[in-house]
């Protein structure tokens, strides 16, 4: 099954700045299929499917179930197997961010910034200076990383000699983590592990001025400095196949099961409808494990949430932001603005997932207007299209030596995507705290019956420090300037569902739920 056409047109336009390392394509005479089992699948078995016609990309090892493309004519035979327990099409989820907002590449060292970023603040990261995640592995499952990523990033931030890349199982050719397909990846990692940050109009993207007031490169700051980032791709430029996303979480299974001490988390900032039985398999299998794993709530505000979120063993994340955003207009100051410490700051934004019957919507942190690496994307101003970059290179940042270089390294960006990896910081700040804590304990029930599904323990210890978020409407500034209603969780039209689970989640509460080891 194909996923959300509407997001897929926007994600066509942003991403076609983005040259593919290599061709990439459906598998001529077939298409892309997960085939559950309920175990892992032996040689015998594998063998038994390519007789059947099914040209096996993965053979999941720490779960039922492998990843195929099929000619039309053979999927009967396949799913008559003994041992095949369903075979469904491989499913697209889709990155949850929305469309960008540029800011001001990136060199030597610089001093921090000035002050914390708002949306720093806005979580209480400031009252916490004990732990930082430190010996936490994070594994992003995006979209890659670009080749430049060391001008964004400590290179002690990232464990390159970890990071993979998967591609669907219809997919043609074969990627590279390090040529990603676009900077989202980039911009998750970013939230979690700070980046540095050159403030200049010249590559700061729309409009004019300085975030920080004077041009130079800052250090800007993530949830948890002191985690690592395992950089994996399992997205190309039409999406994310559910192939590709199963063989990323069976690899970081693999990796916890051979570091059992290893605290590691999962983030996926992605996501599309239905949980597919392989999909579940692989999620379980990673969580029994003692991966604790991390999911945006989706961008489709009331319409509902996207999986693998949804899934209540999976920690998901609504989004919302500050409700003094953009009130220096035409100034970028705001940014690096002092919120109030009050619950009251906090507004949930309209595009985040409202929970439907069925899913599970657990708590809500930041993920509107954060300040991030996005480079080489088509740039939008007031709604529209103001210079296309795909003309550009993304290799290296514009300087006199490569006038050809995209400009536009930070963008002000939104979306439940930037929600889930800032809830997987405040996670490995607490796994820092107690590398023992996990989902492992969680109920994963059965596929069809979301009442059979249960929360693990540190779900339940983050839900429980979250600060209930009342419902309200308040009128918010849009980037333009121009007003932005929000209402949640009201007697209003539109504003029924419910927004924001267990409520916001700030690090200090979180931090002091976590029992010492
Ligand atoms: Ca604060
Ligand atoms: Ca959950």
């Amino acid at each position: 099954m194909r996923r959300s056409l509407a997001v897929l047109a926007t994600l066509a336009l942003m991403f076609s700045a983005l040259a593919l390392p290599t061709a990439t394509g459906a598998a001529p005479g077939g298409t892309g299929y997960l085939i559950g089992s309920a175990a892992p699948l032996s040689a015998a078995e594998v063998d038994q499917l390519r007789a059947a016609g099914a040209a096996v990309k993965y053979v999941y090892k720490n779960f039922g179930g492998a990843a195929a493309t099929i000619p039309n004519g053979k999927v009967e035979a396949v799913r008559s197997l003994p041992f095949v327990m369903g075979i469904n099409e491989d499913p697209l989820r889709q990155l949850d961010s929305i469309t960008v907002e540029a800011a001001p590449s990136v060199a030597a060292l610089g001093a921090p910034l000035p002050v914390t970023p708002y949306w720093l603040d806005l979580i209480d990261a400031e009252k916490n200076t004990t732990y930082d995640g430190t010996g936490v592995w994070v594994a992003v499952l995006d979209g890659g990383m670009f080749p430049k990523w060391r001008d964004f990033f400590k290179p002690e931030s990232i464990l390159a000699e970890y990071g993979r890349a998967f591609e669907g199982a219809s997919v043609i050719g074969s990627q590279n983590w390090e040529s990603g397909s676009d900077p989202h990846g980039m911009a998750v990692a970013g939230t979690i592990v700070g980046h540095w940050f050159r403030d200049g109009v010249k590559e700061g993207g729309w409009g004019e001025g300085y975030v920080t007031g004077s041009a130079g490169t800052y250090w800007h700051r993530g949830v948890a400095e002191g985690a690592r980032i395992i950089p994996i791709q399992v997205c190309i430029p039409i999406g994310c196949f559910g192939s590709a996303i199963n063989a990323a979480v069976d690899y970081v299974t693999s990796l916890k099961l051979a570091n059992p001490s290893q605290p590691i988390v999962i983030n996926e900032s992605l996501g599309g409808a239905g949980l597919d039985p392989v999909e579940k398999a692989a999620i379980d299998a990673a969580i029994q494990a003692g991966v604790v794993m991390v999911a945006s709530a989706g961008n489709s505000g009331n319409a509902g949430m996207g999986f693998p979120g949804a899934y209540e063993p999976v920690i998901s994340t609504a989004a919302g932001g500050w409700i003094d955003q953009w009130t220096s207009l035409p100034s970028k100051s705001w940014y690096l603005g002092n919120p109030d410490e009050s619950i009251d700051e906090v507004f949930v934004a309209d595009f985040s997932s409202r929970q439907l019957p069925g899913q599970y919507l657990d708590v809500t942190s930041t993920g509107r207007f954060m300040l991030l690496p996005y480079p080489c994307v088509n740039l939008y101003k007031d709604g529209q299209v103001v210079e296309r970059t795909n003309h550009k290179m993304c290799a290296s940042k514009a300087d006199a030596a490569n006038p050809s270089a995209a400009p536009f390294q930070y963008l002000f960006m939104s979306g439940t995507s930037f929600s889930a990896p800032t809830v997987a910081g405040i996670v490995a700040l607490m796994l820092d705290k107690n590398p023992a804590l996990s989902n492992a304990d969680a109920t994963f029930g059965t596929i069809g019956n979301p009442a059979s599904w249960g929360p693990g323990s540190l779900e339940e210890l983050l839900e429980g420090s979250a600060t209930p978020i009342a419902p309200r409407q308040v009128t918010v500034t849009h980037r333009t300037g121009t007003p932005d209603p929000e209402c949640w969780e009201m007697g209003t039209a539109g504003c029924t569902l419910e927004a924001t689970g267990a409520g916001w989640v700030y690090v200090d509460d979180a931090l002091s739920a976590v029992p010492s080891p």
